[in-house]
C-alpha cells in the first residue's frame, strides 16, 4: 500500500537541508501534500544578489539534473544596520564566521532590525520559466543567543510577533509565521489548483 494513499499529491522539495525539508513537510501536510527530499547535488553554490534569482538559477539547474519537476528554497538574513549584510550570502557566513561573530558586529548597534527573506521557485522539464514566491518576516537580531530548536540563525533573531527567538519556539510555532511557511503557503496553494497534468 502507498504511503501517500491518503494524500492528494507530493510535491519534490531540492534542498540539502533537514531542518528546511521538516518545515515544509508540516505545512504541506495541511494541505494534503506529502513532500519528498531531493539532495541538493550542486556542490558550487549557485550566488547572486538577490534570492528569487538564486532560487531561479538553481531550480534550473536541479531540473536539468532530475528531469523531474521541483522546487528550491533560498533565504537569507538582512540586517538593517549592516546594510542588509548577510542577505544573499547567509550560507557562507553562517558556514564562516557564524552567529557569536554576527552577535559581536551588532555589538553597541541601537539600531537591531533584521527580517528574514524566503523565495521559492518551481519548474519542471517541460517548463520554460520558473514559478517564483517570495515570503518575509520582520523581527530584531537579539543581544545573545537562545534555545536549542530550529537552525541557523534562529538563536538570534526574534520576530516582532513574539517575545521568543526562532530557535526557542518549537516547529509548529515556527511555522505559523516565518519567512518559509508563508512562501510555502503561498506555494501550496497555487500548486493545489493547478491540474495534475500540468504537474509532471
Ligand atoms: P539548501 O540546501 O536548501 O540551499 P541551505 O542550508 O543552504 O539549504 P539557504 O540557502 O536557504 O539554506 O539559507 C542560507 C542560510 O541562511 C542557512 O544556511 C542558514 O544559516 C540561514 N537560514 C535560512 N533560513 C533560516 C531560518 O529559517 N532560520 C535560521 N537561519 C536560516
Amino acid at each position: 500500500m502507498s504511503a501517500f494513499r491518503d494524500l492528494r499529491e507530493a510535491v519534490f522539495f531540492v534542498t540539502g537541508n533537514l531542518h528546511k525539508f521538516n518545515e515544509a513537510c508540516q505545512v504541506f501536510r495541511a494541505f494534503g501534500i506529502s513532500t519528498i527530499m531531493v539532495k541538493r547535488i550542486n556542490v558550487v553554490e549557485t550566488q547572486a544578489d538577490d534570492l528569487e534569482e538564486i532560487a531561479e538559477r538553481s531550480v534550473r539547474e536541479a531540473v536539468r539534473k532530475c528531469n523531474l519537476p521541483v522546487f528550491v528554497e533560498d533565504a537569507g538574513l538582512f540586517i538593517e544596520a549592516l546594510s542588509g549584510f548577510p542577505g544573499p550570502y547567509s550560507s557562507y557566513v553562517f558556514r564562516t564566521i557564524g552567529n557569536k561573530a554576527i552577535l559581536r558586529l551588532m555589538q553597541g548597534l541601537r539600531n537591531r532590525k533584521a527580517f528574514f527573506k524566503s523565495a521559492i521557485a518551481y519548474s519542471a522539464p517541460e517548463m520554460r520559466r520558473a514559478i517564483k514566491f517570495i515570503g518575509r518576516i520582520n523581527g530584531e537580531i537579539i543581544g545573545e543567543e537562545r534555545g536549542n530548536h530550529g537552525f541557523g540563525f534562529d538563536p538570534i533573531f526574534r520576530p516582532n510577533f513574539s517575545s521568543k527567538s526562532f530557535a526557542e519556539m518549537a516547529l509548529d510555532e515556527k511555522n505559523q509565521h516565518s519567512h518559509r511557511a508563508v512562501t510555502l503557503r503561498k506555494f501550496a496553494e497555487w500548486y493545489s489548483a493547478i491540474p495534475q497534468t500540468q504537474k509532471s
